[in-house]
């Protein structure tokens, strides 16, 4: 009988370890959620002379003990925004945050595209870990190498919102506060241009930094920006 254990034991882990070996997203065997734990790369990429953006999510498997250490981190096929561009977006960003009641984080990426500054909230299907649709925003200004995106409850609601950080042509600072529904639709909220940047050689050279936290205890995260002055 204790044979007839080991057995079925063996054959157990080595069926999931052929599921999980197969590269067949949908047929893990069990559901996969897009939680903290999961990482979100988000890159730009030149397919054929045009540029897409894409996205990929990875999550580490902290029940498959039986696996080499170089499958323990497991992937989703890349997605790719429809959104295209004639130039290459040599910066991208990425923040997570909690957008909704439900129980799981949410992400908010920006790059630049064909229009400007591109924002996309993916909506995942939590079982798949890929998302079925988006919400999309573009900043039709900005230069295409300084953008920041930053999360954080701004509000004291519960729930986070995101500022999008921009320089545009004349090198000043721009912050725009998105609130976020639901459903993962934004709005822009409110903005301030209050910093010139100017360069001491060309706007190549600017360079500016933004981070997000609760500074006095008050519940509402408050905004840093750490820059150069003209
Ligand atoms: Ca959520
Ligand atoms: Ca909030
Ligand atoms: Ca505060």
């Amino acid at each position: 009988m204790r044979l007839l254990y080991m057995l079925i034991f063996i054959l157990t882990v080595l069926s999931q370890i052929s599921a999980q070996g197969s590269g067949d997203p949908f047929n893990w065997t069990e559901p996969v959620t897009v939680e903290s734990n999961d990482i979100m790369l988000l890159w730009n990429e030149n397919v054929g002379g045009t540029y897409k953006s894409f996205q990929k999510i990875y999550q580490y498997k902290i029940d498959s003990t039986w696996l080499a250490i170089d499958t323990m981190i497991s992937k989703t096929p890349r997605q790719e925004d429809l959104r295209t561009s004639n130039s290459p977006s040599t910066h991208t960003d990425l923040a997570t945050g909690r957008f909704n009641t439900d129980q799981y984080d949410d992400a908010v990426a920006v790059w630049y595209g064909q229009a400007g500054i591109e924002i996309m909230i993916p909506h995942f299907d939590t079982t798949a870990a890929m998302w079925t649709n988006t919400s999309q925003h573009t900043i039709a200004s900005g230069l295409y190498n300084r953008f920041y995106v930053r999360t954080g409850d701004f509000d004291a609601d519960g729930l986070d919102e995101f500022v999008v950080a921009f320089i545009d042509s004349v090198d000043s600072v721009h912050i725009n506060l998105y609130d976020v529904d639901s459903d993962l639709n934004f709005t822009l909220v409110g903005y301030i241009s209050d910093e010139d940047l100017t360069a001491a050689f060309s706007w190549v050279n600017i360079s500016y930094y933004l981070e997000v936290a609760d500074l006095n205890g008050d519940g509402r995260d408050e905004i840093v920006l750490q820059f150069k002055p003209a």
